[in-house]
């Protein structure tokens, strides 16, 4: 019997292989929490057990030579301003020209196609939520829509959407990692061991868990089933709510924001958007924070703290990064998106001598595996896996011709890439049932057939080297050294193993204050150069960075990651930096990890028995784009960290709102936004309000 073929079944069949064996269910619904262990099915092909296959999504994509022909910019002087336009990254540009010349189709050209913007979209003040629309608000006539909703209530509404969206994405992300812990705990996953029992036990103790004489896999399925609960529960409240100071829980609670379960604020505001439901928008605006703090109170922190469990707590570590992390003789694999649970099996698949064996069998060298957008900075924070390049490198890495896989799980992934990868020999390989692309190979990856599944994987990626075109391959300029693995307990460990000393330099003024720059890029804004500028101007003013997602990976690629950075830094800065052999940018981690920079506030404000709000730090995110974005700005905000937007968010069709986002929030939560597009000025606004901090605390 064709194994492939049966594969093609699909999810949701059960699938056979070669002797007629059931090997698998791939059901993204399966009943994994059926008392008695696996389903005896499965039991039975454990012993048998052999790699996946994968299902081509829908069909191959080609480009066709008409497509790129008309793409392809012939005039010279055009390409070269559009490269400088584009981007800051040196060695990026090599590889934007080329797309530019051979008509390989970019996020910015199709930026470009999309102008100009609809005005109302941009304003927030258009809605298709029901079919009596669409409708749009244009004054002085059409100020209602066909329900109602006038301006404030469509703009607030849409926000909810993209906080509760972005939320959801988070916290999802979040399960799936719980779920590996209990799968792990109840044995039904062989493919993941606890990487950290300390921390295991520290957060077990959080959940009054009784961890005397329990073994770490014993504890990983109390825990894991604990945090599962987290999401949808009768408690009304999170556990890691109670890291918070006690002074900023009592204003959630006074202000009715509190989250009561990770699903429950989601689906609540889901509810709330419903039209014929909420049509107050402050009572809206309200659900939007309170659904944020459940993504960076509860679910990111979840998949934080239990990737830590799973795969170890990041300690300072070295490695490079740039698209020159890419190596002409060897297999090059990249992993991209969000989720560890993949791409730290990836890790163990290529290290198998039998992988290793098969790449020089073809030609190569060995393996190089490559980070990509936050799935890297995952293995960046936690093995030094070398990293390419943050959002808008994802198809520029495509065209250094040298790249055999590109593997995907979820989140941030352009659906275009197999249409960029048609123009090369690279494979896209997606491996999430929510994340599915047409022109993908997808692997059904889950916990319980990681291992397999991960070695498929790279022996696909492996046997692709043989169609590598050695002529089409570019790979600009030198790797740029990084530090990385600042977790708060690396930080504490440099320290000397309590946040004491930076307390105490706060105080002394040789660190102003602290600036989590966060989030992603945007083409509305030149690629790296708010995160660059806006971080430069900061460390100038001796106020330390600390930095997730790509805005990390900006810093790292401009050389900020590095100690010698801290010639960039004011004189107080750098002398500690100097003294510390750190950078003056420290990289925390991928986007959940924000929850890291959360943690690091409420330990500060626990130490100075003040609320987060007092505290000499702010938020920053200059180029974010994502609905995750809004709900981390939301939380920061919510949480008391006034929080500075590069990009203006779709509310300005609301006056009410922003007054309310923007001023109105500082008598609730002591915190707003503000939105300021210029890197110099949002530097400016932060460091007023530091020092404004400062003086609160006489200090
Ligand atoms: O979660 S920073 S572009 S990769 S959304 Fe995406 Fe933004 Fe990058 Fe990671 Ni976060």
């Amino acid at each position: 019997m064709d194994r492939t073929l049966l594969f093609q079944n699909g999810w949701g069949k059960t699938i056979a292989c070669a002797q007629d064996r059931v090997l698998i269910i791939a059901c993204p619904a399966r009943n994994i929490y059926r008392d008695g262990g696996l389903p005896t099915i499965q039991n039975r092909c454990e012993s048998m057990a052999e790699e996946p296959k994968p299902q081509l999504i829908r069909e191959k994509l080609d480009v066709c030579e008409l497509d790129r022909a008309r793409m392809s910019l012939l005039n010279p002087a055009l390409i070269e301003q559009k490269k400088e336009e584009r981007t800051i990254d040196e060695n990026a540009k090599p590889i934007l020209e080329l797309t530019m010349r051979e008509g390989i189709e970019t996020v910015w050209d199709r930026y470009e196609m999309q102008q100009p913007s609809c005005k109302y979209c941009l304003a927030g003040i258009s809605c298709a939520r029901c079919t009596m629309g669409p409708c749009r608000i244009i004054p002085p006539n059409r100020i209602r829509g066909v329900c109602g909703a006038d301006a404030d209530l469509m703009v607030s509404r849409n926000l909810l959407d993209t906080i509760a969206t972005g939320a959801a994405a988070h916290s999802d992300h979040g399960r799936d990692i719980a779920e590996t812990l209990y799968l792990l705990g109840t044995g039904k996953t062989r493919d993941y061991a606890v990487a950290d029992p300390e921390k295991l036990r520290k957060i077990c103790k959080e959940f009054a868990i009784e961890t005397d004489g329990k073994s770490p896999v014993q504890l990983a399925a109390g825990l894991g089933s604990a945090l599962l609960d987290e999401y949808g529960m009768k408690r009304n409240t999170l556990r890691f709510l109670d890291r918070a100071p006690k002074a900023t829980r009592e204003i959630w609670d006074k202000l009715g924001i509190s989250p009561r379960g990770i699903d429950r604020e989601v689906v609540d505001s889901m509810h709330r958007i419903q039209m014929g439901v909420g049509a107050d928008y402050v009572n809206i605006l309200l659900q939007g924070l309170r659904t944020s703090l459940s993504d960076g109170w509860g679910g990111s922190m979840i998949g934080t703290e239990i990737s830590d469990v799973l795969f170890g707590t990041p300690t300072i570590t070295s490695s490079m990064m740039n698209l020159a992390v890419l190596k002409a003789d060897h297999v090059n694999i990249s992993v991209h998106g969000h989720n560890p649970m993949l791409s730290e099996v990836i890790v163990n698949a290529i290290a198998d001598p039998e992988m290793q064996a098969l790449a020089q069998k073809y030609g190569a060298k060995g393996i190089n595996l490559v980070g990509m957008c936050c799935t890297g900075s995952e293995l960046l924070m936690r093995k030094g896996i070398p990293m390419t390049g943050n959002h808008l490198n994802q198809e520029l890495i495509i065209a250094t011709g040298a790249l055999e896989a590109m593997v995907v799980d979820y989140q941030c992934i352009f659906p275009s890439l197999p249409r960029t990868a048609s123009c090369y020999h690279t494979l896209i390989i997606s491996t999430s049932a929510k994340a599915t692309i047409p022109g993908s190979y997808f692997f059904d990856f889950h916990a319980e057939n990681a291992g397999l599944t991960a070695k498929a994987i790279v022996r696909m990626a492996v046997e692709n080297f043989r169609n590598r075109n050695p002529a089409r391959v570019i790979i600009p300029g030198e790797p740029v050294p990084v530090m990385s693995g600042f977790s708060n307990e690396a930080i504490k460990g440099a320290l000397g193993g309590s946040f004491k000393p930076l307390i105490d330099l706060i105080a002394a003024g040789k660190i102003r204050g602290a600036v989590g720059i966060v989030g992603c890029n945007n083409p509305h804004v030149k690629h790296d150069y708010g995160h660059i500028t806006l971080a430069k101007e900061l460390i100038r003013r001796n106020i330390l960075c600390v930095e997730t997602g790509c805005a990390a990976i900006a810093s790292g690629k401009a050389g900020l990651l590095r100690p010698e950075a801290a010639s960039l830094a004011g004189d107080d800065l750098r002398a500690v930096c100097e003294s510390l052999k750190i950078p003056p940018v420290l990289h925390m981690g991928s986007c959940v990890d924000n929850s890291r920079i959360l943690v690091l506030a409420a330990e500060l404000g626990n130490a100075l028995n003040v609320p987060i709000h007092k505290l000499p730090i702010a938020g920053a995110a200059p180029e974010w784009y994502s609905q995750k974005a809004v709900s981390i700005g939301a939380y920061f905000v919510a949480s008391g960290v006034y929080t500075v937007l590069g990009v203006m968010p779709h509310i300005s069709g609301s006056p009410a709102t922003v007054k309310l986002l923007t001023e109105g929030l500082n008598g609730v939560v002591n915190a707003s936004f503000a939105v300021e597009p210029d890197p110099v000025k949002a530097a400016v606004l932060i460091s007023d309000h530091i020092e404004r901090k400062r003086t609160g605390l006489g200090i």
